[in-house]
């Protein structure tokens, strides 16, 4: 069963937004164009509270994108991003979400990140995502969204350790850093995920 999950494809992200993605209204028409091509459409969507710990604006005398230990463990700080109920968590606009059967959020609570669609980052909480799509019978799980080098790929690689058949969906995803992007692509290659163009679905 194929399976389409479409990962923050959230207002912040995209050009105008508080940590906007480049280009990354560009994968709004593809990902509308692919929809139908899938069985089951999941999407995910970014929901912090105000006083989310990947929030600079939390750490007096931090700088955004500075590197800091919250308990010995590396934490980017970001812009205010995703915050609930705010229009930059909003979906963009021109997305088609009427085959969006549940929507899984995550980074709502307020002590750790969460990058994977799956689990936070110390692997300590589940979103239920894998176990639903289990249940759903899901085995071919198709990657799109933002930002592709961060919440797409590691939601990517914890499918992929759940033992799901994994593909990524480069021309539907943009990267918030596009250099170290490469490097990413060649960890999904080795690891046996399948890197394809919506064309190939
Ligand atoms: C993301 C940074 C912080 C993402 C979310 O969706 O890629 N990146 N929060
Ligand atoms: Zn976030």
């Amino acid at each position: 069963m194929k399976t389409l999950i479409i990962v923050d494809a959230q207002n912040d992200f995209m050009p105008g937004g508080s940590l906007p993605v480049p280009d990354g209204d560009k994968i709004v028409p593809v990902i509308n164009r692919i929809q139908n091509k899938f069985d089951l459409v999941v999407a995910t969507q970014d929901w912090h509270p105000q006083n989310h710990i990947s929030f600079a604006s939390n750490h007096p005398g931090k700088l955004t994108f500075d590197e800091i230990k919250v308990e010995g463990k590396p934490q980017t700080l970001w812009p205010d991003h995703c915050v609930q109920n705010t229009d930059g968590a909003l979906f963009h606009p021109n997305l088609q979400t009427e085959r969006w059967e549940v929507i899984f959020r995550k980074g709502t609570d307020p002590k750790i990140d969460s990058y994977s669609a799956f689990y936070d980052n110390d692997h300590l909480k589940s979103t239920g995502l894998a176990g639903y799509l289990k249940e759903k019978g899901a085995s071919q799980l198709f990657f799109c969204g933002l930002a592709a080098d961060i919440c797409v790929y590691y939601s990517i690689y914890d499918a992929f350790k759940e033992g799901f058949a994994c593909f990524f969906i480069e021309d539907a995803s943009q990267a918030l850093n596009i250099d170290g992007f490469e490097e990413i692509k060649k960890k999904m290659a080795h690891l046996g995920i399948q890197i394809i163009s919506s064309e190939e679905i």
